[in-house]
Formats: structure tokens, C-alpha cells, sequence
């Protein structure tokens, strides 16, 4: 195949492996590279396979950029490796750039294959490095930037956080000249594959209203930025910025339901900046439901009460486990179970459905700090549903150093995956916990290691075939005020997205 560095372009090509399209980072900086008008492309690859690689090779010779940049989480890590690998050889001189979460905390790693990495919020320093291969000029010193010299790896320093998150161009829900691997072929995004692919059949519009959380909890990546920038500050757009992306939106997009925010901890915002928010939203949105998470702390009735008047439909909040001890020592998480189930008291009162996030497989958890989870689980009002990830040890993060320091055996976290949790006793007692009687949970964990401990196997899967889908749709009748019409639209979009995920695997 011919190099296309023969015939340089000034054209960049952007590329993930996610099997969605919600890739909000990287589709800020295509619109970024774009607003600079800088000629960028994006090209999703979900479910990518080594057998597509000559399909995408023929894409690229048309395409002939002279940069690829591939944004990856570590779960895509290898995917990257194999796709770089390929392209290297086939196109020799194309520089390839990896960025995102993955290349942030783990630059040497990635090193082995990519040319540079960008560690960290990359949409100025990428854009710089971009225009200086344009422009034939030395890139080594740019900000953010990693590379290999000989064995040895040079980090530059990182820019400091953009504290003007209004200067960046909004992100597209379809992205323009985008393209994507679908059924065996390149195909240029449009409505309709867009639709087979976006989560929730393109029907939530993710946006970013901050950036960065106040917490560090020690398995999250928070607190791998909380040393490389030296600061969890917590960066806001303005409202009127905010508002004008979402107007844009919702006008290009009229079947869209839900706005999900995708920040961290969104009820962090200060009270002033939320009440205007809520009189911005409500004027220009009009009755559009959003979802949105929270820490536990940041949780208060005056904020619940403005916010569920203007249209917010669900909660994400964590406890991560019931017991304190962990939660204090090993997750580094200052929230007590206190604070958490009055938070979800309070959020019960507004009606407000609720999805708790709770981490599993942690090996410094006893079978009783296991057991204190489900007794805080059995405090809160349902209906809700769980989250439930099992532990994985980041690199760059604070619970990966400590686990490393204490020799526990944990598993490459680039080849985990985090929804698999094991099938232990206790894990089965959590996913029933939202779904059957209090008392019958707690029998059912006394008596797990009695003769009768069979039982769970009896109740396990009508609970999750019968009783677990007439939660959610209660939950969804819940969030749409009772309104039928909306509860099967919406059902109908959930069904979708779990089918078409199903389906579209080869
Ligand atoms: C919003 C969010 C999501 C959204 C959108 C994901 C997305 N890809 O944008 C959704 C809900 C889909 C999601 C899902 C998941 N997420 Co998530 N998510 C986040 C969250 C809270 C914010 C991400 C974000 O939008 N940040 C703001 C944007 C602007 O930053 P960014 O995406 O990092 O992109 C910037 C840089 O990384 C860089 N960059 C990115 N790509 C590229 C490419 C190039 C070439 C360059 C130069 C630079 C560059 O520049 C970008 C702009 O500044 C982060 C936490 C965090 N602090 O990052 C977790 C996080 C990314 N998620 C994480 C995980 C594990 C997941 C899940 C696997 C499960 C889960 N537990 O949530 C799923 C699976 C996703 C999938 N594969 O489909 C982990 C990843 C850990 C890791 N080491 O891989 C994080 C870091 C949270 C954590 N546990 O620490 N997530
Ligand atoms: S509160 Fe959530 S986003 Fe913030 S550091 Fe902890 S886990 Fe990460």
C-alpha cells in the first residue's frame, strides 16, 4: 500500500475503538481542530476486529492524513496496539498519536507502539502539534506531549487546565465528516447508523458542563490528575455557554429525550450557578429531561427541589461499599453511610429515581464489609437499581500503586472487564437487593453458609427475568411523572440500544 506521507496532506484523522459514539472527549477535539479549521476527520471502529484492517487501510490511503490520532481508555489498549501496529507497517511515515485516559497514566506503555502521547486535557496542546507537522516545525517541546528518545521516555510538562471552557467549540452529537466501520464496511456517518450506534439510540445528548471532580477517590482516574495537575479544581462553563449548545442541540435534533450530563459530580455546582442554570434551562430547554451524577455529599434538598422542577429525571450516585473502613482507608472516599442514605432519602422525595454505584471483587474487603453494603443497600428507598462494577486496578491510580506496594494479585486491567464481576454468594445478595424483600435478603445472607444456601439459585433468575424489568419500568414511569406515552418511547429506546449491541457484534 502506499504511504501517504509521500503526498503530505494537512489533514488529521481522529480514531476510537468505543462501541458507542458518546466519545466526548475526543469528538471536543475534532470540533476543536475543526474551529481552527484544520481539516479533521473521525473514524469510529466499534467492535473492531484485526480482520477489518484492510478495509480501513483502503479508507486511509483515500483519506491520506498526515496525522492519526487514537483516543483510548485501557480497556481499548489492545485494540490500539494491534490497529498501530498494522498501520505502521503498512504506512510507514504516518505519524500516530494515542491520547485520552489510557496514554494519560500509562505514557510508557503506549510508547511501545504510538510515536507521541498527549497526557491529559489535550485540545490546545494537540492542536499546536498539529499545526507545527503542518508547518514542518520542531514538536518535542509542546505541552502535554510524551515520546520515546532511545530507551529513554520524555514527559513535558503538562498545560495548565483551560479555565475558560467557553472558548472551546461545542462538541457535534453526530459528528461532521465522521465514518465508521459498520457491517463490514467504511461507511460515512449518518442518521441512521448513527442511531443504530449512539447509546440510547442517539436519543440522550451527552453534554459536559464542568470538568474534574473536588474528590481523589483512590481507584477513580481523579486521582491521577489531582497530581498531574497539582489541583482537583473543578472548572464550570457559563450558563449562557451551556445553554446555547443545548439550544443548538435540541433545535438539530428534535427526538432527542434526555440531556445526560456527563459531569463527574454535578450537584457540586454552587447554589447561585445552579439557580441560574435552573432559570436558563427552564426558559430555553423547556420541559426536556436531563440525568446527571452526584457524590453523596454535594446532595440538598434546595438544589433537588429547583433541579426536579426544570426536569431532572435520574440520579447517578455511588456508595461503592458500606463499609466506612474501606471507604475511608483503601477508596480514600470521605462519605459516610449516613451521608448517603440521607442523600437518598432526599432524593426518594422528590421522586427522583435513583442508580447507586457499587464496586465488587474488592480484595480488601472481608466477607462483613461485603455484608455492611448490603445492610446500607437495605436502608434506602426503592425503587432503584444498581450499577455494579467490578474493582479495577488503574494504572496511575492511587489504588493500583497501593495494591502493587501490598503484592495482591489483581488482573491486567487492560484486559478486565469491569461489568464482569464474579459470581460469588454475596455479589448474587447485592444484585437482589433492589429487587426482594429486606428480610428475605438478610436470610438469605445468614444463612449462606447453611444448608439452605441453595435458595438463591431458586430465586436468582426469576428475580432477574421477572421482577428486575418491572423495576426499571416503574422507574422509567417514575421519571417521566407518570406519563405512559413517554415510559414505552423510552422503553422502546432502552430495548434498542441492549439489542442493537447484541445484534451489531459479529
Ligand atoms: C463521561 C464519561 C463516560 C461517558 C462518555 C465516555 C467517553 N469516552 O467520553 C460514558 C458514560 C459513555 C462512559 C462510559 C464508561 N466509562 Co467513563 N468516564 C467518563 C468521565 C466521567 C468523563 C470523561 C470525559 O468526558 N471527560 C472530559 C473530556 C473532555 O476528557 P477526556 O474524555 O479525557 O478527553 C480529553 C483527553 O483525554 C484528551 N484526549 C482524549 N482522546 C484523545 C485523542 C487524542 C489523539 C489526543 C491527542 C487527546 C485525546 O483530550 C480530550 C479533551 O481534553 C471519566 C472520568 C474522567 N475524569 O475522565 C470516566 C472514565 C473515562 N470512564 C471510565 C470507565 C471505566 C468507563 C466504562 C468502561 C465503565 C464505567 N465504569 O463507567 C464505560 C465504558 C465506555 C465505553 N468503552 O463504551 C474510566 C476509564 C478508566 C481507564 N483507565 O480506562 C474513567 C477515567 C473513570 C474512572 N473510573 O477512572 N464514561
Ligand atoms: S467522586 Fe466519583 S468522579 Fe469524583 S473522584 Fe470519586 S469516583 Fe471519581
Amino acid at each position: 500500500m502506499n504511504n501517504p506521507m509521500n503526498n503530505k496532506t494537512n489533514k488529521v484523522l481522529l480514531v476510537t475503538f468505543q462501541d458507542n459514539t458518546d466519545v466526548v472527549g475526543l469528538k471536543y477535539i475534532h470540533s476543536y481542530l475543526r474551529g481552527h479549521k484544520i481539516e479533521s476527520y473521525m473514524l469510529l471502529l466499534p467492535h473492531y476486529r484485526e480482520n477489518d484492517n484492510y478495509k480501513i487501510a483502503k479508507f486511509i490511503k483515500d483519506i491520506n492524513p498526515a496525522v492519526m490520532g487514537i483516543s483510548l481508555m485501557s480497556d481499548e489498549f489492545f485494540y490500539a496496539k494491534e490497529f498501530t501496529s498494522f498501520i505502521k507497517n503498512e504506512f510507514p511515515g504516518l505519524t500516530v498519536v494515542w491520547g485520552g485516559i489510557h496514554p494519560s497514566i500509562a505514557p510508557a506503555q503506549c510508547l511501545e507502539y504510538a510515536d507521541f502521547v498527549f497526557m491529559g486535557e489535550s485540545e490546545v496542546a494537540f492542536m499546536e502539534y498539529v499545526e507545527a507537522v503542518f508547518a514542518n516545525k520542531p514538536t518535542l517541546s509542546i505541552l502535554n506531549l510524551a515520546y520515546k528518545t532511545g530507551d529513554k521516555i520524555v514527559i513535558n510538562e503538562a498545560r495548565p487546565y483551560i479555565d475558560d471552557l467557553d472558548i472551546l467549540p461545542f462538541p457535534e452529537h453526530m459528528p461532521s465528516d465522521s465514518f465508521i466501520l459498520h457491517k463490514n464496511r467504511i461507511r460515512e456517518m449518518n442518521k441512521s447508523i448513527f442511531e443504530k450506534y449512539a447509546r440510547y439510540s442517539g436519543k440522550f445528548y451527552s453534554l459536559l458542563s464542568s470538568r474534574g471532580c473536588p474528590f481523589s477517590c483512590s481507584y477513580c482516574s481523579n486521582s491521577f490528575y489531582a497530581k498531574l495537575y497539582g489541583t482537583s479544581k473543578v472548572r464550570h462553563r457559563s450558563v449562557h455557554n451551556i445553554i446555547e449548545e443545548l439550544t443548538m442541540a435540541v433545535a438539530a435534533y428534535p427526538d432527542i429525550i434526555y440531556i445526560s450530563i456527563q459531569d463527574e459530580n454535578f450537584f457540586y455546582s454552587d447554589i447561585k450557578w445552579m439557580q441560574d442554570f435552573a432559570d436558563q434551562y427552564k426558559k430555553a430547554i423547556g420541559g426536556k429531561g436531563f440525568v446527571c451524577s452526584t457524590a453523596p455529599n454535594n446532595v440538598n434538598e434546595e438544589k433537588l427541589s429547583m433541579l426536579r422542577k426544570i426536569g431532572l429525571s435520574w440520579i447517578t450516585m455511588g456508595l461503592q461499599t458500606g463499609s466506612q473502613k474501606i471507604n475511608r482507608e483503601i477508596y480514600r472516599r470521605f462519605m459516610s453511610n449516613e451521608t448517603f442514605v440521607t442523600a437518598a432519602l432526599q432524593i426518594k422525595k422528590f421522586n427522583i429515581p435513583c442508580l447507586y454505584d457499587v464496586i465488587l471483587d474488592n480484595p480488601y474487603e472481608t466477607e462483613s464489609d461485603v455484608i455492611e453494603t448490603i445492610k446500607v443497600l437495605l436502608k434506602i428507598p426503592r425503587p432503584f437499581m444498581l450499577q455494579l462494577f467490578s474493582l479495577c486496578f488503574y494504572y496511575g491510580t492511587e489504588i493500583y500503586e497501593k495494591a502493587s506496594k501490598d503484592r495482591i494479585l489483581f488482573e491486567d486491567p487492560r484486559k478486565k472487564s469491569y461489568t464482569k464481576y464474579s459470581n460469588t454468594y454475596l455479589n448474587k445478595v447485592i444484585r437482589l437487593t433492589p429487587l426482594l424483600p429486606g428480610r428475605f435478603i438478610m436470610w438469605l445472607v445468614n444463612n449462606r453458609k447453611g444448608k439452605l444456601s441453595f435458595c438463591i439459585n431458586l430465586v436468582f433468575l426469576p428475580a432477574l427475568f421477572i421482577v428486575e424489568p418491572f423495576v426499571w419500568i416503574v422507574m422509567i414511569f417514575i421519571s417521566f411523572d407518570c406519563n405512559v406515552f413517554s415510559t414505552i418511547r423510552m422503553m422502546s429506546s432502552f430495548f434498542n440500544t441492549g439489542f442493537r449491541k447484541v445484534a451489531l457484534r459479529k
